[in-house]
């Protein structure tokens, strides 16, 4: 087929709703034929029923047939057009279960939700506002939604393991939903839909057809209540923007990645969500219009773009250069793990056994025995640690990897955070000796803690994990905690682990001492992860995007000259060659710069832009700098903007990357520090961790007076509490003070808190 054609029915254009004409989009797109609007209604006189909902088509087999109610629209083209989105009727085997299956979710989309919800509360938002119905129709279709959300919970398509027609007509739906009726609040008890719905709008052509998401943060009811539902003057709800005083600088076009020529097409470039109303969709918006990652097609798993990768880049580079300068040598063991062997130290494992993902299959052949995807390496590794170590002379043995690890976790997954891939390295020592394990891990724990404080400026408080928080492999677990002001969540930073001889006893690890007496080695893991990107973005970002330490900042300076149009050609050259100059000059001094002086953005765009990237400093040059021989230089993290003769501006530039580094971690730790407060009693805490602090506390240092206080605690704001670490750093504990949940004698301070 060469084009698709469509049309409005006569009577149908008003009221007709947009998403419907996104599928046709959509499908249209995903086939790559052109979508023709045909404007002759002789074109079809008669061939329609007079009153339907829908745009029509031209039937792709006849064409003097046209196709109007919407479900059976989209069959015909899920029928004629050449994609996988209906396989059934395509080119994969046929499954009258599967296409059953789609059918259903497409009537459910049309009806169920089209019809009985969507399109009377486009009404009430363009014709007659009423606030009571209004409201009956929102419960209306939470109800009906949470169907659909029970149903995605365990799936990433509505049907089978692809996407289908049905999430496309589907997806159209709850995008309306999502950015016209269902606020942050509302769309919070449907994590799988949001999820999924992500999901879909991340494919190609669905982007295209459907455009970004513009969340709704508070449903725009139409001024004045209109009697006898007269539509407004313009039928039209006002489409998107933060709901006052956004500077009109940001809300210019968008589109730097697309390729295209001339200037761009005006929509809303920034963030919708604010950081702290709307966390979670905040969260997700900073993530993927930074250019971070792009959600994909498995629930959990997401892609690093270059900009996450690089600051991934940069934590490697530093820390292995580190670790090598500790002794500690890089080595690669294989992903795959049998059974037998991820078994063999079965107390740890059990806990964890729900997350192990298994290869089962190789083509359509069942394998004889299921294949474990390493979760973590320590029973992979330690099988050759025995074979390798025999005596005294082969210690200490100090391996690393870098590499991916699978944990099919359960909990909504979050970027960075909690996915269900994600990369670390695992280090895995031996010794002869406990103290020297000891050492090694408050080596490696002070490493951790300067990847976080010194590299991306976010503060952490380092100490033991209690007993039930420790990795069950190990003698004692220590930890660098991170904490996130917007939800008064904490958030493990990353672990070092004493495993004592836990792990040597199981895997039998011996060496021969010195006087030929055989001992077991004594072993470390540690770990950390690319969670430290997530971290690094909640901490920092803030409603206008990311906010990126110089350090890892994969471009520090961006270069923009600012043309006017009234300058004559001399001025213009002279602006480009003051820009190109500093941007030479900067470059020779290391400094990570960027130019940016591309036409056919307005400067108001590309300001919005990179502070949505988060560039540490933006280096603007006016006409007025030309003529006074300067350049302005204006923070990311303050907004602050400095004057700088030219001559300056290098010396001026790095002075300024040192400063931002060193303020965003001071600002950082101030608000770590005022988050922490310290209860003694127990009335004290539950209004605290509601507060969104973390709270300092003596406690008994038993499991079960945890466990108790986690049930304890869990509130509407929130999940219980757990300790985040007893810290290393201890307040004087005067003797005779009580637990403050136990009322037992205190053993130590213990930081708690709601967390990751
Ligand atoms: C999930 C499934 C199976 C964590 C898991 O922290 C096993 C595990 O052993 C598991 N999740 N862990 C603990 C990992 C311990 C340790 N390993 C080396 C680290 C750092 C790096």
């Amino acid at each position: 087929m060469d084009k698709l054609e469509f049309a409005f029915p006569p009577g149908a254009a008003p009221t007709f709703p947009s998403w419907r004409l996104s599928v046709l989009k959509a499908l249209a797109g995903a086939a790559g034929v052109p979508l023709v609007k045909i404007t002759n209604e002789n074109a079809f006189a008669g061939a329609l029923p007079r009153k339907c909902k829908t745009p029509a088509i031209k039937a792709t087999d006849s064409p003097s047939t046209w196709i109007s109610e919407f479900g059976a629209v989209c069959r015909h083209l899920g029928i004629f057009l050449d994609t996988d989105l209906y396989p059934s009727f395509h080119n994969l085997p046929f499954s009258n279960e599967r296409a059953t299956q789609i059918d259903q979710w497409i009537d459910y989309s049309v009806n169920n939700l089209d019809n009985n919800y969507a399109l009377p509360l486009v009404g009430q938002l363009t014709k007659g506002y009423d606030s009571a119905a209004f409201d009956d129709l929102v419960k209306g279709v939470r109800a009906e939604l949470s169907l659909l959300e029970l149903h995605l919970k365990s799936r990433t398509w509505l049907a089978g393991n692809a996407m289908t027609l049905a999430d496309v007509v589907a997806a159209s739906t709850v995008k309306y939903l999502f950015e016209h009726v269902l606020e942050g609040g509302k769309r919070k008890s449907l994590p799988s839909i949001t999820r999924w719905f992500e999901t879909c709008l991340s494919q190609p052509f669905m982007e295209q057809a459907l455009g970004k998401i513009a969340y709704c943060t508070k449903v725009k009811v139409p001024q004045a209540k209109t009697k006898g539902g007269k539509p407004k003057a313009d039928g039209k709800q006002k489409q998107k923007g933060k709901g006052g005083g956004k500077p009109a600088k940001q809300a210019k076009g968008k589109g730097a990645d697309k390729g295209g020529k001339g200037k761009k097409k005006e929509t809303q470039l920034g963030l919708d969500a604010q950081k702290f109303e709307e966390f979670g969709d905040w969260y997700s918006e900073v993530c993927t219009k930074s250019e971070m990652i792009s959600y994909y097609e498995i629930s959990g798993c997401y892609i690093l773009r270059p900009w996450a990768y690089s600051i991934w880049d940069t934590i490697h580079q530093w820390f292995d250069g580190e670790i090598k300068s500790l002794g500690v040598q890089n080595c690669y063991f294989p992903l795959f793990v049998t059974e037998n062997v991820l078994n063999k130290e079965k107390d740890h494992v059990e806990d964890f056994a729900p997350e192990v993902a298994w290869v089962t299959k190789s083509g359509q052949t069942d394998l004889d025995v299921p294949i474990a995807i390493r979760p973590t390496s320590e029973t992979v590794m330690y099988p050759f640690y025995a074979n390798w170590i025999r005596s005294h002379r082969d210690l200490p043995l100090r391996l690393n990897q870098w590499c991916n690890v699978i944990r099919w976790e359960f909990k909504h997954p979050t970027p960075f955070i909690r996915s269900r891939e994600f990369l670390w390295q695992e280090g895995h020592t031996a010794f002869a000796q406990k103290e020297e394990a000891d050492a090694e891990v408050l080596d490696i724990l002070d490493l951790y803690s300067k990847v976080y404080e010194e590299l991306l400026a976010v503060p952490v408080m380092k100490g033991r994990k209690s007993e039930k928080e420790k990795f069950a492999g190990a003698l004692y677990t220590t930890t660098v905690e991170a904490f996130v002001p917007a939800t008064g969540k904490g958030v493990q930073g990353a672990t070092s682990h004493c495993l004592g001889q836990n792990f040597s006893k199981m895997f039998d690890i011996e060496f021969e001492k010195e006087d030929r007496k055989k001992d077991h080695v004594w072993q470390n893991s540690w770990g950390i992860t690319t969670r430290t990107i997530g971290v690094m973005i909640m901490v920092h970002g803030d409603n206008k995007g990311l906010v990126l330490p110089p350090r890892v900042a994969p471009v520090q300076v961006v270069v923009i000259p600012i043309p006017k149009a009234n300058m004559t050609e001399e001025q213009k050259k002279k602006m480009q060659e003051a820009s190109s100059n500093l941007y030479d000059s900067l470059k020779a001094a290391g400094v990570r710069v960027k130019m940016d002086d591309r036409e056919n953005y307005t400067p108001g765009w590309k300001y919005s832009h990179w502070e949505l990237k988060g560039i540490p400093l933006r280096c603007e040059i006016g006409p007025k700098d030309l003529d006074k021989e300067q350049a302005v230089l204006a923070r990311r993290d303050t907004g602050k903007k400095d004057f700088v003769p030219w001559a300056d501006c290098v010396e001026t530039t790095k002075k300024l990357l040192a400063d931002i580094q060193k303020d965003m971690l001071e600002s950082a730790r101030a608000e770590f520090n005022e988050s922490i407060v310290r209860v003694t009693n127990w009335d004290g805490f539950v209004p605290a961790l509601d507060a969104k602090k973390m709270i300092l506390a003596p406690w008994c240092e038993e499991v079960a007076v945890e466990e108790d206080v986690k049930t304890r605690s869990a509130s509407e704001e929130g999940a219980g509490a757990k300790t985040l670490c007893i810290p290393f750093d201890q307040p004087e504990l005067p003797t005779g003070t009580k637990c403050f949940a136990s009322g037992k004698p205190a053993k130590s301070w213990a930081l708690w808190g709601r967390s990751y």
